[in-house]
């Protein structure tokens, strides 16, 4: 039976269990320690939900193919393994969750900060209530995720990443800056006509699995991916779209390579997941590159490129196309 992803928002029972399964995740030991990931300072152990931020952490300087340029395209940004990567990770926190929980019907939330968006993205919006995921500051100071220094259960950053995008320990609350100015944020939040622009979006060229991704499948490609991705419209005056630009909307602790410092991303991910389910809802199951994609250029981007993962679990992108055995959403857009 697959789960329904829900919106957080409209859906307390969701938001309760997220809140409580982030916690237990916070405090669970995993098999790993920082050496385990090359991470300086003193050996310390990695929980459960940090292995998720050193996950992501880690492709940004993973460049695909191997020995390129992480900076051009790495193991899940710039390029078509980005929706099938954060699938990925999604699935395996969402199961990580219904673990801790012990709720096999549990599914992840979703936060559509299109309609925040649409809102003209006002900083009080019920998503950023101490109900939910708190507000801003420095580090925050309110909901289920503020920092007491004088609870060592309250939630803390372990893991950031440095100026260079290296790894390095903290000990910290979490930080958000909502609608800072380019280039240190993003003033807005994308907009639902935003997002029936990207799923409208189509590209030159006659093959149908154009519209998913181009040729050179990276962050100049145009595509739906690239759509969503946020890399296009390319433009020096409004550079940051969709995706990226919610990253740079939260700011703080949103923006860097351990972006799933924040609980949000997982729930700004989620919906990021919808609209893709809801592209391939309207144009099909389409997937590029293929095989036939020299392994030089593409290693790591192809349709049967594995995904691996810290917590075991990995896929490829064709095995996370079709997953309406595993979880719905309830609203498509
Ligand atoms: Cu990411």
């Amino acid at each position: 039976m697959p789960v329904v992803r829900k919106n957080i928002v409209t859906d307390q029972s969701s938001r309760d269990d997220y809140v409580h399964g982030v916690g237990l995740l916070k405090q669970e030991a995993s098999q790993f320690t920082t050496a385990d990931f090359d991470i300086p300072g003193p050996t310390a152990p990695v929980h459960t939900y940090d292995l998720f931020v050193i996950w992501h952490g880690l492709t940004m300087t993973t460049p695909v193919p191997p020995g390129g340029n992480p900076y051009a395209r790495n193991a899940a940004h710039r390029g078509p393994i980005f929706l099938p990567w954060h699938r990925v990770m999604l699935t395996v926190l969402e199961a990580n969750l219904q673990r801790v929980l012990g709720k096999a019907g549990f599914a992840l939330p979703y936060w559509d900060w299109s309609a925040d968006g649409d809102l003209g993205s006002p900083t009080g919006a019920a998503i950023w209530t101490p109900v939910y995921m708190g507000g801003q500051g420095t580090p925050i100071a309110d909901g289920p995720f503020a920092f007491d220094p004088a609870d060592p259960t309250s939630f803390t950053v372990r893991i950031e990443s440095d100026l260079s995008g290296m790894l390095a320990q903290t000990d910290r609350g979490l930080n958000r800056d909502f609608a800072r100015a380019w280039p240190a944020g993003w003033p807005t939040l994308p907009t639902s006509a935003d997002v029936k622009g990207a799923l409208a979006f189509t590209p030159p060229g006659g093959n149908p699995v154009d519209r998913y991704d181009t040729l050179a499948f990276n962050a100049s490609s145009k595509g739906f991916r690239n759509r969503l991705e946020g890399f296009i419209p390319q433009s020096p005056t409004q550079p940051v779209h969709l995706h990226n630009q919610v990253h740079l909307w939260v700011g703080g602790d949103m923006a860097p390579a351990t972006s799933p410092n924040d609980p949000v991303f997982f729930l700004h991910h989620c919906n990021v997941d919808r609209i893709w389910e809801g592209w391939m809802n309207r144009y099909g199951r389409l997937y590029a590159p293929d095989m036939t994609a020299p392994a030089a250029i593409y290693q790591g981007e192809r349709i049967d490129d594995r995904i691996v993962s810290p917590l075991g679990a990995g896929d490829t992108p064709r095995g996370v196309m079709d997953i309406s055995a595993i979880y719905a959403y309830d609203v498509l857009p």
